[in-house]
């Protein structure tokens, strides 16, 4: 990005903004009226809300603040504020309905291009260095398309998306590897459209710890499940023994047994469970207890990360587990490509230097550690991106899932929720402690 000109920034931008917005249309079209208005759940706003509210967005950074034009539609501003009203009660609000929303997101674009022609990338002023406001907001689209593949799978009924196979699966010739630890920069101070939470580089020292080659598979987590793991306190925290028995949690969500057989329920599709798949579907909880059931420990976030990108050969800390390039097909399963986790293996190419896989795409992976900003962290553009949400309430999740865009998909990119939630694309891989002799 650092190295296009000024024009072939802007036809970058508007290649970004573009694919961004093909995904939104296409994740809403797939649906009828009904489906766009209705809450298909109460953890998730109707299609419509997000689909306005992208526009929304676009229209406060781009066309108002970057372009210092007249507003579109500053009536709708507060039906739109994600803080002003929670999700559960959005369907109640006076939205803009399907046809009124096409015509606002389009109005909002038009604008937007031709702020983008004419507006100054860069020249001292930090919004627009590196075009970084356009790139917010092309991942603030991209991020809700991600939410709104979720809507899609807490939607009844036949499916409606449609996508290739992911590649196939193969065999690791480890389960786990020895991370000897070493001081790597966490975070970024140089990727350019790195978001407030994942700055500024600074170093860490990791200890030596375990790592899992691949995330947990549906296959190892119906081990536990078969096993009594969530009739057993003895593997669960406090906290998560008290919410398996107040929400009566059985299995990952969208799991079922049917005449002797395990199914899932994916998009529309009702099959049977996939053993070689990264488990999904499952809250920081249930992710915690079966890495105690398994005698290990979900890593932290320091050493996911670490594992995503320190290169031991060299000591230096690279962009992605397999080196500095962008991620291709041959690297991972992102930008709901596919729509599924890939099997346990189907990504050599995208190994790290040790040999761990899949680290990016497929499943969001839970880590341990809570939101904490970065030292020397500061609140860029808004405080309503990150800094409102720092503190203990959340659980860190990082590598991004098959329905996440590669524009989103950082190794420093930083993702939260609370430690309930299973409708997000999200699993997990263990680690542990090295025993002595392991340390040689
Ligand atoms: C970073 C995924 C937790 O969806 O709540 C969207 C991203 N921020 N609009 C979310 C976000 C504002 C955020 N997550
Ligand atoms: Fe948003």
């Amino acid at each position: 990005l650092s190295d296009l000109t000024e024009e072939g920034l802007r036809a970058f931008v508007a290649e970004q903004l573009d694919r961004s917005r093909s995904r939104t249309v296409q994740l809403t079209d797939a649906v009828d009226t009904d489906d766009l208005v209705r809450q298909h759940s109460k953890l998730m706003s109707p299609l419509v809300w997000d689909y306005a509210h992208i526009g929304n967005q676009e229209e406060l950074w781009l066309v108002r603040d970057v372009g210092g034009r007249e507003p579109v539609r500053q009536d709708i501003d507060e039906l739109y504020d994600a803080f002003m009203h929670a999700r559960a009660d959005r369907p109640t609000l006076p939205l803009l309905g399907p046809t009124e929303t096409k015509a606002y997101v389009v109005e909002v674009r038009d604008k937007v291009l031709d702020v983008l022609d004419h507006v100054k990338l860069g020249g001292g002023r930090e919004l627009v260095e590196n075009a970084f406001a356009f790139g917010m907001i092309v991942q603030h689209e991209q991020q809700h398309d991600e939410t709104m593949l979720a809507t899609h799978q807490l939607r009844t009924g036949v499916p409606v998306l449609d996508a290739p196979e992911p590649p196939a699966g193969r065999r690791l010739a480890r389960s786990e590897v020895l991370v000897p630890g070493g001081v790597f920069e966490m975070g970024t101070s140089v990727e350019p459209w790195a978001l407030d939470n994942e700055r500024p580089a600074h170093a860490v020292r990791v200890t030596p710890y375990v790592i899992d080659t691949a995330p947990v598979s549906n296959g190892d987590y119906l081990r536990f499940v078969v096993g009594g793991g969530y009739t057993d306190p003895k593997w669960w925290s406090e906290a998560g023994w008290a919410h398996v028995q107040k929400a009566s949690l059985v299995a990952p969500r969208f799991w079922e047994q049917a005449d002797g057989n395990w199914m899932r329920t994916r998009l529309g599709h009702r099959e049977l469970l996939p053993l070689d798949e990264p488990v999904m579907h499952v809250c920081f909880y249930e992710a915690e207890a079966y890495a105690a059931w398994a005698g290990k420990r979900l890593p932290t976030e320091e050493e996911w990360e670490f594992a995503a990108r320190f290169d031991p050969a060299t000591g230096r800390t690279r962009r992605f587990p397999w080196g500095d390039e962008s991620p291709g097909p041959q690297h991972a399963n992102l930008g709901q490509r596919h729509l599924r986790p890939a099997p346990i293996g189907a990504y050599p190419a995208g190994a790290s230097p040790l040999g761990v896989e899949q680290l990016i795409g497929d499943v969001w992976e839970w880590t341990s550690s809570d939101f904490k900003p970065y030292p020397g962290f500061r609140a860029f553009p808004y405080d309503e991106y990150s800094l409102v949400f720092f503190g203990n309430d959340y659980k860190m999740l990082k590598g991004g899932s098959f329905g996440t865009d590669e524009v989103v998909a950082r190794s420093t990119f930083r993702n939260w929720d609370y430690p309930i939630r299973r409708q997000i694309f999200a699993g997990f891989r263990c680690a542990r402690d090295p025993l002595p002799s392991e340390l040689g």
